[in-house]
């Protein structure tokens, strides 16, 4: 092990060098907006709030934007490319599938972390500048990240319209869920190449002064097939947590190995949705047609034994193939889908925490071995 940062109290909030007010949106590139915005509205529960397409003068993309609760996902396809912007998202769609191209952050001030991240290292995408509209201004800039993932760098404070100038206010495609699915993006996860984890470690804290928030080794999750490491870096507020995972050497195919593979290099991995009722929602979105993985019958066995007691009685967490895990300050609950698209590439998570801030490191053999099971569907192992 090595060390893990404390975390600064918010009343030292002022020293941090990259202060944060959250994830800004999870922004997809994808084949086919139209229908992906169809899914994530009646599979997933979001609701529709902002469009930017032909109609409304964006003649090169389709863009539409998902809330729920805090949680914001774009997608993003290409129409007809005419800008270097259009040609990137068409090859990056040919390249990697439907994938995610940009974590976006919200930032008190895009131009002065725009300033900080290119004087620690950061590699440039886009220089600060506004854009507008009718409802104000909003401040835009990025920086690239692994593979090629991007950080924009949000500064909304001047603007109340539904998402960015040039967007429009779009209404539900479906009629949202009676309770809210999911309110949060409690994390976002990338997949990094084997020895690239420390270099990503090392940009997280000192591009962005992001800290350690817990590290694990290799041993620890490795399974008879599939290993890894994983390391996460959070802001000083723990609003913004990114675990990064890098393939470790094992008998057969690492799963981080085979995402590698058919995402074409680096990038998003899974994206963790923060739900104070998981058992409801995995109700709702399995009733949608969602897939999730599936949990054998001898985890629950000794679950009890370890866990505590939980919110949920242990034999719902058995129907509904649950995960739990307790840390020392807490304990939480949590799920994952099979991969959202053809290529066993990103998929996604429902967590519901009780105190603790972890990972649900209790369940990675369990969680690793059923990925294993799904790897071996595919032959790949
Ligand atoms: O975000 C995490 O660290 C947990 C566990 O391939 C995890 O959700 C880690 C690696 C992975 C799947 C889940
Ligand atoms: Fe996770």
């Amino acid at each position: 092990m090595t060390q893990t940062t404390q975390h600064t109290p918010d009343t030292a909030r002022q020293a941090d060098p990259f202060p944060v007010k959250g994830m800004d949106a999870v922004v997809f590139a994808v084949g086919n907006a139209k229908q992906a915005a169809h899914y994530y509205s009646s599979a997933f529960g979001m609701r529709l709030v902002a469009y930017s397409g032909p109609e409304n003068g964006s003649r090169e993309t389709a863009s539409y934007v998902l809330e729920n609760g805090a949680a914001r996902f774009v997608f993003t396809s290409v129409i007809r490319p005419a800008t270097p912007w259009g040609e990137f998202l068409d090859r990056h769609v040919t390249e990697h599938g439907d994938g995610v191209v940009d974590l976006a952050i919200e930032v008190p001030d895009a131009r002065a972390a725009f300033a900080h991240a290119v004087e620690h290292g950061a590699r440039p995408l886009t220089e600060p500048h506004e854009v507008k509209d009718e409802h104000g201004t909003v401040v835009l800039a990025a920086i690239a990240t692994y593979g090629e993932t991007r950080h924009t760098l949000v500064e909304r404070s001047g603007y109340d319209g539904p998402y960015l100038p040039g967007f429009e206010a779009a209404a539900p495609i479906v009629e949202p869920p009676a309770r809210r699915t999911f309110q949060a993006i409690d994390h976002c996860v990338g997949n990094v190449e084997l020895g690239k984890m420390d270099e990503w470690v090392a940009f997280y804290n000192n591009v962005l002064g992001f800290t350690n928030m817990k590290e694990f080794v290799g041993d620890d999750i490795a399974t008879e097939y599939s290993a890894l490491m994983s390391k996460v870096v959070a802001d000083g507020t723990l609003k913004v947590k990114f675990p990064l995972n890098e393939p470790a050497v094992a008998k057969k195919k690492s799963q981080i190995d085979e995402y590698l593979e058919f995402y074409g290099g680096p990038g998003v991995q899974h994206i963790a949705l923060a739900t104070n009722d998981i058992v409801q929602t995995v109700r709702t979105m399995r009733a949608a047609g969602v897939q999730f993985l599936d949990t054998p019958d001898s985890y629950y066995d000794t679950l009890g034994e370890w866990v505590g007691d939980t919110r949920v009685p242990i034999e719902t967490l058995r129907e509904m193939k649950i995960l739990a895990d307790r840390d020392e300050d807490g304990y939480l609950l949590q799920i994952f889908t099979k991969p959202v698209q053809d290529r066993p590439t990103v998929f996604f998570e429902l967590i519901e925490r009780h105190g603790s801030m972890g990972f649900g490191k209790g369940n990675f053999k369990a969680l690793f071995e059923a990925i294993e099971r799904e790897q071996e569907k595919r032959g790949n192992l």
